[in-house]
């Protein structure tokens, strides 16, 4: 029976990890999957994790099942990051959080809520967007379309057609927007222009639904990060968050995010609590509490938060300064008046070069430097060692 089983098509970003492995070139580089390394380009487990960590083990803490919901310090912790602990939303008991299972899970229990209260809504999604994004509200059965985001033109954002791809969609419909570090192509709108989307939404009477997967990660602050859902919040929308700590604590592999929903009243939310609790039963039944008692005990401990937030801009400080390198040393090598000055204007993990399919190809059959096809690399993946050799690389790919 099996048989008639096809073979599925790798992941086009995870993919790119397995290819790398496979290569034996000295200069090989992995610029594909969005995972922080050092500047020895090894991956990184924070200071305070294992101090969390450390006190976990001395306090002798059980292995219990969590409720359905997930650890309670961690649910408080974790809206307080996002909204502010001062923030109305939270003093009005306005949002249901429930521990999801990093971005990806919680990002799938919205989607479930949304499959099931707003049959036949649209999300709107960025052109282009983090490929699972299409995979996660396909399976869960909700239509989605894309609004326009990214003019190759001028590497930058393509304002005004996301504006009226927004007013053009049937009222009621749902708006994924990155909440900062947009993946991949590290541009985001202004404040101004946050200001003025959050206009169109609010008149077209749709649901913001922000991804946050980088908070903190990206300036290097918890709170500019989290600018984007407080300025909507503020405003009175309902919206819905999903968070994850994959990158700022580095806890990718531990699960560890949250799905918020804020609501016009606190009996609202407790009602869409529950049925986010429905949706997670069948599922997966209860949470992992490892990366749940991290995150609290780091957010909860003053001197764990500090070096937290040091940590986190120490990363964000890396990656900032391999960005410019390699701006540096492609603008020192390129010998046209090609304009580069994207590269610095891009924020968070990634940069977004431009190269097409063919030249990304190029990219890594020539020069064994391993990126996505759609022209992404990850700086968290690149030393300063190594910028030197990557402008060669993109510049000859550039103009092959
Ligand atoms: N959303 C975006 C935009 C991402 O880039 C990622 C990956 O980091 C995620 C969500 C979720 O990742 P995870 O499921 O590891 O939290
Ligand atoms: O975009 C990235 O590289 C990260 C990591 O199926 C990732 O978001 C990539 C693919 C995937 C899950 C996570």
């Amino acid at each position: 029976k099996f048989n008639e089983v096809t073979m599925a098509p790798p992941d086009p970003i995870l993919g790119v990890s397995e290819a790398f492995r496979a290569d034996t070139h000295e200069m090989k580089l992995n610029l594909g999957v969005g995972a922080y390394r050092t500047e020895d380009l090894q991956p990184y487990v924070l200071d305070v994790v294992k101090k969390a960590e450390n006190l976990m083990l001395e306090r002798g803490e059980n292995k219990e099942y969590l409720p359905i919901e997930g650890l309670a310090a961690f649910n408080k912790a974790t809206a307080e990051l996002l909204f502010g602990a001062e923030s109305t939303v939270l003093q009005q008991q306005r949002v249901a959080t429930v521990q999801g299972l990093s971005g990806t899970g919680s990002l799938r229990l919205a989607a479930v809520l949304i499959e099931r209260y707003f049959p036949g809504a649209k999300v709107l999604i960025s052109a282009p967007t983090w490929g699972n994004h299409k995979n996660i509200f396909n399976d869960a059965g909700v239509p989605w379309s894309e609004y326009r985001y990214y003019d190759p033109k001028t590497v930058g954002l393509d304002f005004d057609g996301m504006i009226s791809d927004i007013k053009a969609a049937p009222a009621g419909s749902f708006v994924l927007v990155h909440g900062c570090a947009h993946n991949p192509t590290g541009i985001d709108p202004t404040p101004e222009q946050w200001e003025v989307i959050a206009d169109v939404i609010q008149e077209k009477k749709h649901i913001p639904f922000f991804d946050v997967a980088y908070q903190g990660f990206a300036s290097g602050s918890l709170d500019e990060d989290a600018s984007s859902v407080r300025l909507f919040a503020d405003r009175g929308m309902e919206l819905l968050v999903a968070q994850s700590y994959s990158k700022n604590l580095g806890l990718y592999s531990e699960r560890i995010g949250a799905i918020n929903v804020v609501c016009s009243s606190s009996e609202v939310a407790q009602r869409v609590k529950s049925q986010l609790k429905r949706i997670a039963r069948p599922m997966y039944s209860n949470p992992p509490i490892h990366g749940a008692r991290i995150v609290a005990n780091v957010v909860g401990t003053p001197d764990l938060f500090n070096e937290w937030k040091e940590e986190m801009a120490s990363m964000a400080g890396r990656i900032k300064s391999v960005r410019k390198k390699l701006y540096d040393s492609i603008t020192s090598k390129e010998k046209t008046s090609k304009d580069w000055s994207f590269i610095l204007k891009q924020i968070g993990m990634f940069s977004f070069t431009g190269l097409n399919k063919a030249q990304s190809e190029n990219m890594t059959s020539k020069w064994h430097v391993y990126m996505t096809k759609d022209g992404r690399i990850s700086l968290a993946g690149l030393s300063a060692a190594k910028c030197d050799y990557l402008a060669d690389a993109i510049i000859d790919s550039y103009h092959n």
